[in-house]
């Protein structure tokens, strides 16, 4: 049973949260395929807690169309990247509800929730009470004005609401009151005892060190009741009665989120509406509580991928859930990263400095491989790692084209020349041949070791290595300096390098899903048995090949600046936008304003003027006259940008000589907070000399 987190529905995700989790999760997965396993992958939309009605009040819509937008996206660009999910399922369905109302109500009525009432802030205008996020004041250790209710973000101290200096709320902008509140606790101390046997003793060698050492500083930090139930009117509704306007805190039904996308995998299996991503020969006929095995039964191996911003919630809160619910089975492991940085800073979607999965996608929609591979080349699986443009072009120019591809088309191109593109029959093998035979064979072994033990980027270097040992004989043996006076000895060379990228076909399949259907395709075979790789008599003699073609291209580096450029760009918009608008001028009268005279006119000619940097002397049309304007856009504008546009003109604004030319009106633009200027045209063409008002 794999789950990769549930991200967010409130936003675009970038590729450090494909670095994170859902990467090497589906690498995973697709390995355990690959040797028959029964695997079970699971993923989907976490769509409720503060963070959707947030993102619904910044985009001035509802909840339910945030998420709908999201999921949407995020979906299709998973899909687009070859997550195989079995399944990707959302918080929102019913049978989510009901699976983490029944949990909820199976703990509660064990006895193993505590009521407590506490004082919280509530806005007396919303008559509602403030989650963390919807109240903000001054940061009492840096004197931020900004912070939220549970985090600065300039200084990065962890607050609470009570904490923060003259707080008020984002709904009203009011202070807020505080007034008692009743809610659940989960009592997290409880369980201190058996959490230290189960992490502490049975996982100190087999989980990764950064995962432990959380799970250690935490648990010897001592644990504390945890609140299960928020006042919030968006989420899954508290089944016990007066609990009017209360939901399930949102990390508690969330990882419940992995049970209920298993259930409606099984119950639409067992309807014949769907399949699994990858037929499974241990599950014939599935029954609609099969799911129970994947959950409920001891010999069924469960491992979360996520992030390290998750691993108290894996790790500690859901096998307590877990644990006191009694049925379930708990992690064996959490191979959590930690962050992958961009460009020397860390990854933002809110400051603009990121890479979104759907921005990658639209600009290089047909390499979905080439991100999987340099991701995989970079995972931070023991620390923060980085990812740079340059290494990006680096990594597929180097390595994906001049290695792998290389390898495989040389191979292809020469059989295709002198063998008709056959498999050739093997002559007497040399020292050289006998030792890629044996090299060869090592590879899929030392792959699985890598992945049994979640070091997937150790395993992507051995992918790498195994093409680079194609690469290498075929540089030994010169097959292309043979054709003329040992014909057979080149067909034996050729017969043992298809046989090595008979096995790449296979072995890439995890790291590069959609290269090694392409690669299967021009070697005419498919395997998808992991136990044929390193088999050196993959391809049998006479076996007809398929087309060759190219399975990477280069990257240019225009490619990789234009990237760069984009990335500053969108960066320093999001800081503009964040700054705040100038403030407005004074009241004026209508009378003031209707003297003016604005109407749409053209440019009919734009020229520079001497000795001036700043100004276009331009001919506009105004629909009463063509009249001359100079104008001050020189710097933002070329004079062919501009002919033929409509803009916005001032037609009665009095006459002004300018560098000896009178300018007759004024161009209106808009003006970032860069600088920029933009034209302001009307969103259909309209006549010259249209009226603004
Ligand atoms: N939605 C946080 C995140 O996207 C959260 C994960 C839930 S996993 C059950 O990082
Ligand atoms: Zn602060």
């Amino acid at each position: 049973m794999v789950t990769a987190a549930l991200p967010y529905a409130n936003g675009p995700k970038h590729i450090g949260h494909l670095a994170g989790a859902y990467i090497p999760a589906d690498v995973y997965v697709r390995y355990l395929r690959l040797n028959g396993k029964g695997v079970v992958f699971v993923s989907g939309s976490d769509e409720h807690g503060t963070a959707i009605p947030n993102q619904a009040l910044k985009e001035n819509t509802t909840p339910k169309a945030i998420i709908d937008k999201y999921d949407a996206l995020i979906r299709n660009c998973f899909h687009k990247l070859g997550m195989s999910f079995d399944i990707y399922h959302r918080t929102s369905e019913p049978i989510h509800h009901e699976t983490s109302q029944q949990f909820f109500k199976k703990i509660y009525d064990k006895g193993l929730l505590t009521e407590e009432t506490s004082e919280q802030y509530y806005d007396n205008e919303a008559k509602v009470f403030l989650a963390d996020r919807y109240i903000v004041g001054t940061c009492p250790k840096c004197g931020h004005p900004n912070a939220y209710g549970d985090q600065c973000e300039k200084c990065g101290s962890t607050l609470s609401p009570s904490e923060l200096i003259n707080p008020r709320s984002t709904l009203s902008g009011k202070a807020p009151v505080l007034r008692p509140t009743k809610h659940w606790y989960l009592p997290l101390q409880n369980y201190e005892g058996w959490l230290k046997e189960w992490i502490l003793d049975s996982h100190k060698e087999d989980w990764k060190a950064n995962v432990y050492g959380q799970c250690k500083s935490w648990i010897d930090a001592g644990l504390q009741p945890r609140a299960m139930t928020r006042d919030l009117d968006w989420g899954i509704k508290v089944p016990l009665p007066n609990a009017e306007g209360k939901v399930l805190y949102v990390w508690f039904d969330a990882p419940i989120g992995y049970i209920s996308a298993t259930r409606a995998l099984f119950k639409e299996l067992s309807e014949g509406k769907k399949e699994f991503a990858t037929p499974q020969s241990t599950f014939a006929n599935p029954k609609i509580d099969d799911w129970k095995k994947y959950w409920q039964d001891d010999e069924t191996k469960l491992v979360h991928f996520i992030g390290k911003d998750n691993i108290v919630f894996h790790c500690i809160i859901f096998p307590i859930m877990l644990h006191a619910e009694g049925e379930y089975i708990l992690p064996d492991n959490v191979p959590a990263n930690e962050f992958m940085n961009l460009e020397g800073d860390k990854m933002s979607t809110s400051r603009g400095w990121s890479i979104e999965m759907h921005e990658y996608l639209e600009d290089f929609p047909d390499k979905p491989d080439v991100l999987r591979y340099v991701l995989l080349t970079n995972l931070p699986e023991t620390k923060d790692s980085e990812f740079t443009w340059k290494d990006f072009q680096a990594k597929n120019n180097n390595e994906l084209v001049a290695i792998f591809g290389n390898f495989v088309n040389r191979a292809l191109v020469l059989t295709q020349k002198y063998f008709d593109n056959k498999i050739s029959a093997l002559g007497s093998l040399t020292d050289v041949d006998q030792k890629v035979i044996t090299d060869l064979k090592e590879f899929p072994s030392r792959i699985a070791e890598s992945f049994e033990n979640y070091r997937f980027r150790e395993a992507t270097a051995q992918l790498i290595d195994l093409a680079r040992l194609g690469n290498k004989y075929l540089a030994e043996t010169e097959p292309w300096k043979l054709a003329k006076t040992d014909l057979p000895r080149v067909g034996t060379i050729l017969n043992l390098a298809l046989q090595i990228a008979a096995s790449l076909s296979i072995v890439c399949e995890p790291f590069l899903p959609f290269t090694s259907k392409k690669l299967s395709t021009m070697l005419n075979f498919n395997s998808k048995n992991w136990s044929d790789a390193g088999s050196s008599s993959l391809l049998k003699i006479g076996h007809q090949l398929g087309e060759a073609k190219l399975l990477f291209e280069k990257v240019e580096d225009e490619v990789i600046e234009a990237q760069i450029k984009k990335l500053n760009d969108k960066k320093k918009m999001m800081e503009q936008s964040a700054q705040p608008a100038e403030p407005a001028k004074p009241e004026i009268a209508f009378d003031d304003f209707s003297k003016m005279d604005i109407r749409i006119g053209k440019i009919l000619k734009a020229e520079r003027v001497e000795k001036s940097k700043k100004l276009l002397k331009l001919q506009v049309d105004t629909g009463l006259d063509t009249r001359t304007v100079m104008s001050g856009i020189a710097e933002h504008f070329s004079p062919e940008e501009v002919i033929g546009k409509q803009v916005t003109i001032l037609v009665n604004l009095a006459p002004r000589k300018i560098m000896g030319v009178e300018s007759q009106g004024m161009i209106l633009m808009a003006s970032d907070k860069d600088g920029k200027l933009r034209l302001l045209q009307p969103s259909e063409v309209v006549a010259q000399g249209s009226k603004v008002s």
